[in-house]
């Protein structure tokens, strides 16, 4: 009768250490995923110190799990404002704040909402008859083009 020989029980040498969810020290050196330098397949992290969930796009780090305060997310424009990124929409605002993140803010961004009708001034210059009798036009039609004095229509006197 033949024996079989028993293969001895070793664990591959050449396992590497590979960022896992359960963090299992597969290269079996003691050290598990982020504690391990061997460790591959690592995400990238950015930080979210706005609390919006979406992460700076200007910082990250690279590590299995993700450290506190980080998003897998690196789409945040201004990551100190948590009404600005990519899920937000663009409004007029006086300080032409970029609030969708698409590198447009206000007039230049095609998405804005909130715009105010603007209407043409013109310049009302006085004719000789008028400057001898001047009358300032007293009320503006709704629609209409509202004429100003300025002061290039000041009357010499
Ligand atoms: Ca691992
Ligand atoms: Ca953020
Ligand atoms: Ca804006
Ligand atoms: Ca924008």
């Amino acid at each position: 009768m033949r024996r079989l020989r028993r293969q001895p029980q070793r664990r591959e040498s050449g396992d590497p250490e590979v960022c896992d969810a359960a963090d299992v020290d597969e290269d079996c050196d003691g050290l598990a995923d982020d504690a391990d330098a061997s460790a591959t397949g690592q995400t990238t992290w950015h930080p979210d110190a706005d609390g919006d969930t979406y992460g700076s796009s200007s910082s990250s780090i690279s590590r299995c799990d993700a450290p506190p305060a980080h998003v897998s997310d690196g789409t945040d424009c201004d990551d100190a404002d948590p009404l600005v990124n990519p899920g937000r929409a663009e409004v007029c605002d006086p300080d032409d704040t970029d609030e969708d993140c698409d590198g447009l803010a206000d007039d230049a961004d095609a998405s804005a909402t909130g715009q105010t009708a603007w209407y043409l001034t013109r310049t009302w210059t006085p004719s000789a008859a008028t400057r001898a009798a001047p009358s300032w036009p007293a009320t503006n039609l709704r629609g209409a083009l509202p004429m100003r004095p300025t002061a290039t229509t000041a009357v010499p006197m």
